[in-house]
C-alpha cells in the first residue's frame, strides 16, 4: 500500500488550513471556549515539554471546535527576562534583536507542529504596545495603595545581579552532616514535612541541611538592604487562601501548594507590656514612672503562655529599633543580622535592657531581639516557649533560658525530657494558674474568651510581591525620583515609558543610560531622575490572557465587555512548576483588577491541567541536559501522537524509541487502511448480518472516545480508535468487497484522530471523500441508541474508582495477577481501562485490588 509521507502530508495541509483561516475566532462568537496553554519563555527553541504542554490545548481545542464551540485557541510570547540580556551580552547583539529571532524561530516550530492557533492574536509581551499597560497597571495599583515602595532586607542573586522575590528562591539540598542527633522522631518528620510542603517555610527556619538558592541561575542566594516595589498581595491573603477551596477544575495539588504558600494559620494575638524601651507615641507610663509599651506577639498555641519565659522580637521590629538606639549591642547586632543570609542566622540573638511583663503571672521576662523571629510574620514578635516549640527550644539552651513545661501528654506513659526536646503536642495543661488541669483546647477557648490580653487572630506567611528587577530587559517602572517631590508617577499620556538603547554593562544597564535616566518632574518641573528598576517579568505572564481578547486594543489594555463574557478561561494547561510563582500572581492580579471596577471575574482560571515531566533515561527531557528529542525528527505527527498516547496528561513518561514507533505505525496503519479502500473501490450496497456488528463497534467507540476526550484522557482515547483500527482491519481481511459501513468506520476514525492527528485525519477524510476538511467536520454520532454504551462506561467509572482507591491503599508488584482478572471474562472494555490504570499506578502491590476484582467479576 502507499506509504505516509508525513512531511509532505504536513506542509500541504498546513497550507490549506492557513488559507481557510479555520483557526480563527469567529467575529461573531460570543461564549468562546477558551483554551490556553502556558505561553512560552522566548529560550530560542521548543523543547519536548512545550510539545506535550501545547499537543495537549490543541487536541482539546480541536475537539471543542469539532463538537461545535468557538474556540478561542492564541498563542503569544513571554518575552522578557534576564536570559535575554545574558544571551545578548555573549552574541554581542541586544536583547530585542535577539528576542525577535527566538519568537520567528519558535513560531516557525509551531506551525511546523501543525498546532492550530488564532496567530491574529499573537502577544509579544516585550513590545511597548503591551508593556505600556504593565505601567498603566502599576499606576492603578499605586493609587490604590496596593504598591509599595519599601527599604528591606531583600534576596540577592550575584550571578543575575538582581533582587529575587521569595518565589522565587529554592531550596537545595546540601551534605546533611551536623543534624543533630537529639531531635526526637516528631521534630525530624515535622522538618521534613516542612521542606516538602513548602519551601517557604524551611527557608526562613534556620534550617542547616538547605541553602537558598535562584530559580533560574541556582547561584546561592545573598541578602541586600535595598528600597524596592512591592505589591502588595498580602492584601488579598485570605481571598488567595479561602478561593481555592472553590477552584474545583484545579488539581489537588497544585491547590495544596499554594494554600501551604498562603500559610494560614489560626492562633491569638496576645499583648505584652513592655518597660525600658525609648518613649514613643503609644507609650505610657507606670506607677512606678518607667515608659511603657505593648509588644503584640502572635502564636498559634495560647494556652501554652505560662510557660513563655522571654520575649523576642525580630531585628526589623520597632522596638529593636528603639532599643537600638539606645544600646549599642543591640544596634550592632540588628546591623549584622540583616545583612546575612536567614539560613546563617540561626539562634543567634542579644538580650536588651528592656522587660516584659507576663499577662497572667505578672512575672518580668527578658527581652531579646533574634534573628529567627521574622519581621513580616505574624506580629514580627513572639512569646518564647522553650517546652513546646522547637525554636524556642533551640533559642533558650543557646542563651541558658528557663525551659517550663506547662503541657504533659495524656498518656503518662510517654517519656519527655523537656530538657533535651520540646514537647510539641497537646495535652493536659500545668503550672498555668487556674488553667492547670484541662485539656489544651479547652485551656485555649478559655484563654481567649476570659484574658483580655489574649485574642482570636489569623495570620498569613504569604509576602509581599517584590517586583522591582535591577535588570534591563523588563518594563521600566513608570516612576520618577525628584529632589523636591519625592517618588511622582509618571502621567498616563506619557506612557509608555519605552527601554532606551540597550548598553552593554555590568550592573544595570539602566543606570547607565544617562541620557534616558535623567528627566523632569511631572509635579515641578525640576529636574529629575527616572526609576531605574524594571518590573519582575511575572508582572507581564500576571494577566496576558486577557490581551489575547482583544491584542490590538489601542485606549485599554483589553475590552471590559468581552472580559466580562468570555472568562474565565476555561481550560488552562502547562507545567507544575508554575503551582506557585504564576498561578498564585496571576490570581492576585485577577482580583486586584476587579476591585479596580476593571473585570468582573475574581478568578481567572476555570479548569487547570498540570501537565507531567517528557523523561529521556529517568531525567527531566531539558536543553540544559543536552536530552531533547527535537520534536521534528520524528515528523510533527508522531510527535504529538507519542506525546499524547503515552500516559495520562498528568503523568510523567518516557521518551523510547519503541514506544515513539507504535506512534509511527498507528498512522502508516490508517493510512494504508484508508488507500487500500479507495483504490479498491468495491464498495457493495447490500448489507450482510455482521455489518451490524461493525456499526454497534463503531458507535462504542465513539461514545468511549468522546468520553475519553472529555476527560483529557488522550492515551485512552488512542486506545480505542487502536482497537476499531483492528477491528475494521480483520473485517477487511473476512468479507470483501466491503460494506458501506466499512467506509463509515474509516471516516469515523479519521475524525476520532484529528484532534490528535490532525493531518492524517485530514488526509484519509479527504481519501475518502468526506465533507469539506475534518478539522471542520462536525464530530461524529453515533447511528444506533447507545444508552447501554454509556451505562457501561459510568460503570466502567464507578469500578475504576473503587480500584483506585484500593491501590491508593496497595501495592501492585504482580502483573499476573492482573492477568487473572483479565481471564474472568471481564467486557474487553473493562479489562482494557483497568490495565491502563494499574499500569499507571507505580510500584504498590495489590492483593486486595486482585480479591475485589476477582469478586466483583
Ligand atoms: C508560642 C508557641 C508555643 C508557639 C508553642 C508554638 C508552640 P508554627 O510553629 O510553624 O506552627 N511565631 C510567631 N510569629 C513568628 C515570627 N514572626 N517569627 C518566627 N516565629 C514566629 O508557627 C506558629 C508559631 O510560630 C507561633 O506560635 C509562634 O510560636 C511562632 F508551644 O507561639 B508559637
Ligand atoms: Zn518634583
Amino acid at each position: 500500500t502507499t506509504h505516509y509521507d508525513h512531511a509532505q502530508v504536513q506542509e500541504f495541509w498546513q497550507y490549506v488550513w492557513e488559507r481557510d483561516d479555520v483557526y480563527e475566532l469567529p467575529a461573531d462568537a460570543d461564549d468562546p471556549t477558551y483554551v490556553l496553554g502556558m505561553f512560552p519563555y522566548t529560550s530560542g527553541t521548543l523543547h519536548m515539554g512545550h510539545v506535550r504542554n501545547y499537543a495537549i490545548t490543541d487536541a482539546y481545542a480541536r475537539y471543542r471546535r469539532m463538537q461545535g464551540d468557538d474556540v478561542l485557541h492564541p498563542m503569544g510570547w513571554d518575552a522578557f527576562g534576564l536570559p535575554a540580556e545574558n544571551a545578548a551580552f555573549e552574541r554581542k547583539t541586544d536583547p530585542e534583536s535577539w528576542t525577535q529571532a527566538c519568537i520567528r524561530r519558535m513560531r516557525d516550530e509551531l506551525e511546523t507542529m501543525g498546532f492550530g492557533y488564532d496567530w491574529s492574536r499573537e502577544v509579544t509581551t516585550c513590545e511597548p504596545e503591551y508593556y505600556r499597560w504593565n505601567q498603566w497597571f502599576f499606576k492603578r495599583l499605586y493609587e490604590e495603595d496596593l504598591v509599595e515602595y519599601e527599604g528591606a532586607s531583600v534576596n540577592w542573586c550575584p550571578d543575575c545581579e538582581t533582587v529575587l522575590a521569595a518565589a522565587q528562591v529554592e531550596e537545595r539540598e546540601i551534605e546533611r552532616s551536623e543534624i543533630s542527633e537529639g531531635a526526637s522522631g516528631d521534630a525530624a518528620s515535622r522538618e521534613v514535612e516542612r521542606s516538602e510542603t513548602s519551601d517557604r517555610e524551611s527557608d526562613e527556619t534556620a534550617s542547616r541541611d538547605t541553602e537558598r538558592v535562584c530559580w533560574r541561575c541556582e547561584t546561592p542566594v545573598g541578602r541586600r538592604e535595598l528600597d524596592q516595589w512591592f505589591f502588595t498581595i498580602t492584601d488579598y491573603a485570605e481571598e488567595l487562601h479561602d478561593g481555592l477551596d472553590d477552584l474545583e477544575g484545579w488539581p489537588d495539588g497544585v491547590r495544596e501548594i499554594q494554600r501551604n504558600w498562603i500559610g494560614r494559620q489560626e492562633g491569638a494575638r496576645i499583648g505584652f507590656e513592655v518597660a525600658g524601651a525609648a518613649g514613643d507615641a503609644e507609650t505610657a507610663s507606670d506607677e512606678a514612672g518607667t515608659a511603657t509599651t505593648t509588644v503584640d506577639v502572635f502564636s498559634t498555641r495560647p494556652e501554652t503562655v505560662y510557660g513563655a519565659t522571654y520575649l523576642a522580637v525580630s531585628p526589623g521590629h520597632d522596638l529593636a529599633d528603639e532599643l537600638a538606639a539606645e544600646d549599642d549591642d543591640v544596634a550592632a547586632y540588628v546591623e549584622d543580622v540583616r545583612e546575612r543570609d536567614p539560613g546563617e542566622v540561626g539562634f543567634s540573638g542579644v538580650e536588651t535592657d528592656a522587660t516584659a511583663t507576663h499577662p497572667l503571672t505578672g512575672a518580668e521576662l527578658p527581652v531579646y531581639v533574634a534573628g529567627y523571629v521574622l519581621e513580616d510574620v505574624g506580629t514580627g514578635a513572639v512569646m518564647g516557649v522553650p517546652a513546646h516549640n522547637e525554636r524556642d527550644h533551640a533559642f533558650a539552651l543557646e542563651h541558658d533560658l528557663p525551659i517550663e513545661g506547662v503541657v504533659a501528654p495524656k498518656d503518662a506513659s510517654v517519656d519527655v525530657d523537656l530538657e533535651s526536646d520540646a514537647y510539641t503536642g497537646e495535652g493536659i495543661l500545668e503550672n498555668s494558674g487556674e488553667y492547670s488541669g484541662l485539656e489544651s483546647e479547652t485551656a485555649r477557648e478559655r484563654l481567649l474568651e476570659e484574658v483580655a490580653a489574649i485574642e482570636d487572630d489569623v495570620t498569613y506567611r504569604l509576602r509581599d510581591w517584590l517586583i522591582s528587577r535591577q535588570r534591563y530587559w523588563g518594563t521600566p517602572i513608570p516612576v520618577v525620583h525628584c529632589d523636591d517631590c519625592g517618588r511622582v508617577p509618571v502621567p498616563d499620556e506619557d506612557l509608555p515609558i519605552e527601554l532606551p538603547e540597550f548598553v552593554r554593562t555590568t550592573g544595570n544597564p539602566l543606570d547607565a543610560a544617562e541620557e534616558w535616566k535623567q528627566t523632569t518632574c511631572p509635579d515641578c518641573g525640576g529636574p529629575a531622575e527616572r526609576e531605574t528598576d524594571t518590573m519582575d517579568t511575572f508582572v507581564d505572564s500576571s494577566w496576558y490572557f486577557l490581551r489575547f481578547l482583544s491584542p490590538g486594543l489601542e485606549d485599554a489594555p483589553f475590552d471590559a465587555e468581552l472580559a466580562d463574557d468570555w472568562l474565565p478561561v476555561d481550560v488552562y494547561v502547562g507545567g507544575e512548576e508554575h503551582a506557585i510563582l504564576h498561578l498564585l500572581y496571576t490570581r492576585f492580579f485577577t482580583k486586584a483588577l476587579a476591585d479596580l471596577g476593571l473585570l468582573e471575574r475574581r478568578e481567572p482560571i476555570r479548569e487547570l491541567k498540570s501537565q507531567g515531566t517528557v523523561l529521556y533515561d529517568g531525567e527531566k527531557m531539558s536543553s540544559s541536559k543536552g536530552n531533547v528529542v527535537a520534536p521534528q525528527e520524528y515528523g510533527a505527527e508522531t510527535t504529538r501522537l507519542f506525546v499524547l498516547s503515552a500516559a495520562h496528561p498528568e503523568q510523567d513518561f518516557e521518551w523510547t524509541a519503541n514506544n515513539v514507533r507504535g506512534a509511527y505505525e498507528l498512522q502508516q496503519d490508517l493510512y494504508g487502511m484508508a488507500s487500500a479502500f479507495v483504490e479498491e473501490g468495491d464498495t457493495r450496497v447490500k448489507r450482510r448480518p455482521h455489518d451490524g456488528y461493525l456499526a454497534r463497534e463503531i458507535d462504542r467507540t465513539i461514545v468511549a472516545v468522546t468520553d475519553e476526550y472529555e476527560r483529557f484522557r488522550f492515551h485512552r482515547a488512542a486506545t480505542e480508535i487502536r482497537e476499531l483500527a483492528r477491528l475494521l482491519r480483520r473485517y477487511r481481511e473476512y468479507d470483501r468487497p466491503h460494506g458501506e459501513v466499512y467506509r463509515r468506520g474509516l471516516l469515523t476514525l479519521s475524525a476520532l484522530i484529528a484532534p490528535m492527528a490532525p493531518h492524517l485525519g485530514e488526509e484519509c477524510w479527504n481519501k475518502l471523500r468526506g465533507e469539506g476538511l475534518v478539522v471542520e467536520a462536525d464530530w461524529p454520532a453515533p447511528e444506533s441508541d447507545v444508552e447501554d454504551y454509556r451505562r457501561e462506561r459510568r460503570l466502567v467509572e464507578t469500578t475504576l474508582a473503587d480500584v483506585r482507591d484500593i491501590v491508593d491503599t496497595a501495592a501492585i508488584d504482580d502483573p499476573e495477577r492482573i492477568d487473572l482478572v483479565v481471564a474472568q471474562d471481564w467486557k474487553y472494555e473493562t479489562i482494557r481501562l483497568l490495565r491502563d490504570d494499574v499500569d499507571s499506578i507505580e510500584g504498590t502491590g495489590t492483593e486486595s485490588l486482585v480479591d475485589r476484582v476477582l469478586e466483583a467479576g
